[in-house]
């Protein structure tokens, strides 16, 4: 039996090879996390689910069923303090037919289905099926947790909420609900309504002296579970919005009137609009076909090749990003926005010198221009009250910037982070380079990028060569406190690129936009070193043995556009040789932003090396600096412990290698790895307004490409052969590095090449 089915497993691996890229056909589960049995731990096995501001991590279990919760304005601290972002709390369904201890049956599964974001959870135990389908909904505003059964009144339960600050749950009827203040006055209230088919329900005392719910005999039922905070993003208001209490019960009330598979359908229509936008496919490999839970493959991982996981875990960074940063929030923190603790590592909080910027490498290049919003408001929420600490630091300056660790509320932490606001902005820069949206940068991001490069052009320092350089300052997060460091002196730089083209784009303050270009060009240059090294310090002091998990001096190659293997090759070369001294294991963002870098060198095979490196199992949860990053078993991120930036940065890097924009033209797979060979791509977009509708190769080479123009900008497109296109192009060349194609485009309309 066991030989039939591993013969049939094979049978159809070949028919799938056969059929090749083109016919991308993948098993179901390519784009599904999934296990045998329940999540013991919290931070490596249970699976997250969000939307955008409310979200949960899902224990599954049979007996207990347990989903801790967050909403991500639950934030002690204040403007002066950064205080640490909170847990809310914890759902309990304790089923009083089963025991706790009892091990799960056999044909248990727990799955999370990253197409839908929708998790389930089957099982049969004396001949009844019981399914789960739990998911967090945008356009409701609810968690939904659906349970079903294929027999009447299988369901008899208890039902607790828990407050992670110790408020005493209150209910009647068939609500709950957990309410209380924090010591910065903040308000929260979280409420669960229960609907159930059948059976009887009671609100009882439970034996902590609040409220549960006792449910007895029940065919089928639906949790309800919503949460809010008083936070508004507008200082003028004191960061106080309305009341959580109206919030929840206006929510609870909207969503309850709707059936199941309504709120179903109105969830799955608005994630995949946004996830459906890109697809991946690296062809097929047998330890995808094999069917195995998520945490075998990884296991298996180091010895087979798992293309589909690599390309899981991609899905999995756009995933995670939908879930934790939709438009009206606030953006993803240090760890997306599921945390179990009052006391998270580094406060869960938004840290301004790489981390919270890698977040959202992935937003624009992957499609989910949308999600951008949150982490572009949060900027423009911040402006007031960092210019209060700015002035505090350097009296009469003008603009503005930030420190290391910060919170919602403009609180701040660790030390002066100077260039951390010139980093923020290049998100507003992007977000105008890839959509080229006129109106959100004159009314938006200009003022903002003006009054950044105001603070630079106060702060700066002009030696008597006429040479400018930042004063004092510290690359991440080791080495002296001093002048002309590479890192200032690169972001300096592409903030004062972003700000010339930008006055470009608007045609304004021309006097002043020269005087930007000039100061630019006066900045310090970074130096190559007596190892061939770029240079951190204007000192050559590098270490050739110094692994440290920043790489912030490399910040002109990615994310910056000051270096290029093709417009500076002696800097691309000398970032190169830093690189390799780094080594190429390190803590989990370390290494996403390593393949970055490799990326950006358009050496794909040494991407690809490191990217095998992170999809490394790691278990345990304390701060470790020392043994390595990599994935959990439910794929977050291992700093260690768990941050989510590693996977939205690893996601960034997974675009980068199959498609670039920032030297001026499209370049088409410039990193692709030996290992994908043959592939297919669809919705990656570009600067510009490009969208890359179709890329596939086969062999390492292209044969289809579809480009959508979306603004009807000129379109320079480069790759490495040369391709044929459908229609006439303005010009074409070619030269060593490949070919280049120039044409014009309309606003709309589709380009093709054979
Ligand atoms: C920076 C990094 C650490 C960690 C922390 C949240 O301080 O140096 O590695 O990621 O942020």
């Amino acid at each position: 039996m066991m030989k039939i089915r591993k013969m049939g497993q094979w049978l159809l691996f070949f028919q799938l090879i056969q059929h090749g890229a083109t016919a991308q056909r993948q098993p179901s589960h390519d784009l599904m996390l999934w296990d045998k049995k329940p999540a013991k731990e919290w931070m490596t096995e249970a699976y997250p689910m969000g939307n955008g501001h409310f979200g949960g991590m899902v224990f599954g279990g049979t007996a207990l069923e347990h989903i801790q919760f967050n909403e991500n304005s639950l934030w002690t601290g204040d403007e002066e303090n950064t205080g640490a972002y909170q847990a809310f709390g914890d759902l309990f369904i304790q089923f009083s037919d089963r025991d706790t201890l009892a091990t799960p049956p056999s044909t248990y599964r727990r799955e999370l289905d990253i197409k839908k974001a929708i998790q389930s959870i089957h099982y049969t135990e004396k001949g009844i099926k019981y399914q789960r389908e739990y998911f967090c909904s945008f356009p409701d505003r609810v968690m939904v947790l659906h349970f079903t059964a294929s027999k009447k009144n299988a369901y008899s339960a208890s039902i607790r909420l828990k407050d992670a600050h110790g408020a005493k749950e209150t209910g009647s009827g068939k609500s709950l609900s957990i309410a209380g203040s924090l010591e910065n006055g903040m308000t929260y209230k979280a409420s669960l309504l229960l609907k159930n088919q059948g059976g009887k329900v009671s609100a009882t005392p439970d034996r902590q002296g609040g409220i549960q719910l006792q449910m007895e005999g029940a065919d089928s039922f639906t949790i309800l579970l919503t949460a809010a905070t008083d936070y508004s993003n507008q200082r003028s208001q004191h960061w106080k919005g309305a009341a959580p209490d109206a919030v929840v019960s206006q929510t609870l009330t909207v969503a309850s009137s709707k059936q199941y598979p309504i709120l179903l359908k109105a969830h799955v229509l608005d994630y995949q609009q946004l996830f459906g936008s890109v697809n991946l496919s690296l062809g097929i490999t047998p330890a995808a076909i094999q069917n195995l839970p998520t945490y075998q493959r990884l296991l298996n991982y180091k010895q087979t090749a798992d293309l589909q996981l690599e390309q899981l875990l991609f899905q999995y960074g756009r995933y995670l990003l939908i879930s934790s940063s939709r438009k009206g929030g606030l953006p993803a923190n240090l760890q997306g926005l599921w945390n179990n603790s009052n006391n998270p590592p580094w406060r869960s909080d938004y840290h301004s010198n790489i981390n919270i910027q890698m977040n959202y490498w992935l937003a624009e290049p992957t499609n989910l221009s949308e999600c951008h919003y949150p982490y572009l408001d949060y900027i423009n929420s911040m402006r007031e009250v960092k210019k209060d600490h700015t002035q505090k630091e350097y009296p009469g300056i003008r603009g503005w910037t930030v420190k290391t660790e910060n919170n919602i509320f403009g609180g701040e932490s660790f030390l002066w982070n100077t260039p951390g606001s010139a980093w923020y902005v290049q998100a507003i820069w992007e977000h105008y380079a890839f959509k080229r949206d006129k109106a959100f940068l004159r009314d938006f991001g200009y003022p903002i990028l003006k009054e950044v490069t105001e603070f630079w052009d106060d702060h700066l320092k002009r030696r008597i060569d006429g040479t400018l350089v930042a004063p004092m300052g510290w690359s991440p997060e080791h080495g002296p406190t001093e002048d002309g460091v590479s890192y200032d002196q690169e972001i300096v730089y592409d903030l004062f690129s972003n700000y010339v083209e930008a006055a470009d784009a608007l045609g304004v303050d021309k006097p002043y936009r020269d005087h930007v270009l000039d100061m630019r060009e006066h900045l310090l240059k970074p130096k190559i070193g007596k190892w061939g090294q770029l240079q951190e310090w204007e000192t050559d002091r590098d270490d050739m043995e110094d692994q440290h998990r920043h790489a912030s001096h490399l910040f002109g190659l990615h994310p910056g556009r000051q270096f290029s293997s093709t417009e500076t090759p002696d800097m691309a070369n000398a970032a190169k040789v830093s690189l390799l001294a780094r080594g190429d294991a390190s803590t989990g963002w370390s290494m996403a932003w390593k393949i970055n870098f490799w990326a950006r060198l358009h050496d794909g095979d040494h991407a690809h090396t490191i990217l095998r490196n992170f999809i490394n199992l790691v278990g345990g949860d304390g701060v470790n600096y020392k043994e390595g990053g990599g994935v959990y078993a439910n794929l977050f991120c291992a700093h260690p412990p768990f941050q989510i930036d590693g996977n939205l940065g690893y996601a960034a890097a997974v675009a980068e290698m199959l498609l670039q924009s920032q030297a001026g033209s499209i370049e088409i797979l410039p990193a692709l790895p030996k290992a994908w060979a043959n592939g297919r791509v669809q919705g990656l977009c570009a600067r510009g307004n490009f969208e890359i509708a179709d890329l596939q190769w086969k062999d390492g080479k292209v044969y289809k490409l579809s480009i959508i123009s979306r603004s009807g900008a000129d379109c320079i497109l480069h790759s490495k052969q040369s391709i044929k296109a459908g229609f006439k192009t303005d010009s074409s060349s070619n030269d060593a590095s490949g070919f280049t194609y120039r044409f014009q485009t309309k606003a709309g309309k589709k380009y093709d090449f054979f």
